[in-house]
């Protein structure tokens, strides 16, 4: 059903496609400067992304949704609009979720690869190496190596991606039981969603964890085309390399501490502020510690953006979670006193373009109420929920029939003989 949807609006996107660029093909969107080029091309317009933009005044916005109108959605629901542009109905719901279920099952080479590996590995080694080995079974490397037509690989990238999408909460939840010796792993519940199943396999049998994974899984699935995780695996996909393949290459980058790994440091931070007061700080507490931090040089974790330029619409609805479900927890009351403190002291301090919370600064202290201690898993999470961005995009990617990346790049003796 999701296969014939998609079939039928890719026909209309194709054609708009070809008309802007017939129409404004040789528009000026974007100029580069030379500190662009040595600065990780910041702000440089290069890329279309059709599935979600981000707004420096209301953040994220998937198909024109703001986030903070559809935080209650279900991953597969926002799977499905990532795809479509639309909300599915609840036939086209059921079809999603009964094909991420027929999907459940984990190969078994998948369990003895990841058991042969040194026991200290961090899980996202273990996560993105289980993906690339599921490459044996693309079905996209099949049909290119069968001659399928150009035109048709999209529908082969979607059927890898619900393979994987299907597949990945279990091998996260194996990854976690094994590496942080929770006991034998616990089998898929077909009565289950797909996050709650997720939470079932994790061993987390709470029905507000549930909850909360539904929430985390949606609000990590999408930020626009030019971050580390989605620009890596558009890139490699760009080559037709295998969704498995592609997808392993921007979950490598999520999991550098610059992008997905930053959520990990957050929620140290708030633990260090608890231990140091041996509990809740009062708010001036609070603040002369943050002072102490920036006048030792260090940055607050969890505040500021690249982009953003007011609260994270995800750390406002991890926010209203946490109110929401959780009483009597220092680690959270940190979380919200730091919400109130920290803002004006960054203002006061005038160097952060973003004095303002982002994605990072709340979710941590949320996983640690219910018991999902080990930080070094947390980009795990973050990941299974960004897949489904990055599949979402390579798939319109191939509809649309976007060449392979290859931007240009110059010499600094070039720079200095031609500007
Ligand atoms: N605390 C203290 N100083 C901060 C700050 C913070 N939270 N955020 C920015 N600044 C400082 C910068 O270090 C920089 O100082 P400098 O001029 O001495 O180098 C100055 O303010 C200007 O930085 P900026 O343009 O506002 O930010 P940026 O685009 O260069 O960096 C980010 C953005 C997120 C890396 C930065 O705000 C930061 O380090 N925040 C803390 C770490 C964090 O929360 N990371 C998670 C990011 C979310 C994510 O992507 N997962």
């Amino acid at each position: 059903m999701l296969q014939k949807i998609l079939s039928e609006k890719i026909n209309i996107w194709q054609k708009e496609i070809h008309s802007v660029i017939k129409e404004k093909g040789d528009e000026v969107i974007s100029e580069v400067t030379v500190s662009q080029a040595y600065g990780g091309m910041r702000g440089v317009k290069g890329l279309t992304c059709e599935t979600s933009a981000v707004s420096a005044d209301s953040g994220l916005i998937i198909r024109g949704h703001p986030l903070k109108d559809i935080s209650h959605i279900s991953p597969e629901e926002v799977f499905f609009l990532l795809l479509t542009g639309e909300l599915p109905n609840s036939s086209s719901l059921k079809d999603i979720q009964d094909q991420l279920k027929n999907n459940q099952k984990v190969p078994e080479y998948v369990w003895r690869i990841l058991e042969s590996m040194p026991k200290n590995s961090h899980p996202m080694t273990m996560l993105t190496i289980a993906i690339q080995s599921l490459q044996v079974d693309s079905v996209f490397v099949k049909k290119y190596n069968a001659g399928t037509p150009k035109t048709d690989l999209w529908k082969w990238t979607l059927e890898d991606g619900i393979t994987l999408l299907g597949v990945i909460p279990g091998i996260a939840a194996g990854i976690y039981r094994m590496r942080f010796n929770k006991g034998a792993r616990i089998e898929p519940d077909k009565t289950l969603d797909w996050s709650a199943n997720f939470a079932h396999m994790l061993g987390i049998q709470n029905e507000d964890f549930k909850k909360l994974m539904r929430l985390y899984l949606m609000l990590h699935c999408d930020h626009e085309g030019g971050n580390v995780s989605a620009f890596s695996s558009l890139t490699v996909a760009s080559a037709l390399s295998s969704p498995f393949l592609s997808v392993a290459a921007g979950l490598n980058g999520l999991a550098g501490p610059l992008h997905g790994l930053a959520n990990q440091e957050c929620l140290k931070f708030v633990l260090d502020v608890q231990e140091h007061f041996k509990g809740v700080p009062s708010e001036k507490e609070l603040e002369d510690f943050c002072w102490d931090r920036l006048n030792s040089g260090r940055v607050i974790p969890g505040y500021g953006h690249a982009v953003l330029r007011c609260p994270d619409p995800r750390f406002t609805a991890f926010m209203e979670f946490g109110k929401k479900y959780i009483t009597n927890d220092d680690v959270f009351s940190v979380v919200q006193s730091l919400f109130k403190v920290v803002p004006p002291v960054l203002q006061e301090q005038g160097k952060a373009k973003n004095p303002w919370p982002n994605v990072d600064a709340a979710s941590g202290s949320l996983l640690y109420h219910y018991g999902l201690k080990e930080f070094n898993y947390y980009t795990v999470l973050f990941s299974i929920s960004r897949a489904m961005g990055i599949i979402a995009q390579m798939v319109i990617n191939r509809a649309m029939g976007i060449p392979i990346t290859r931007p240009k790049s110059v010499t600094t003796e070039w720079i200095k003989n031609n500007t």
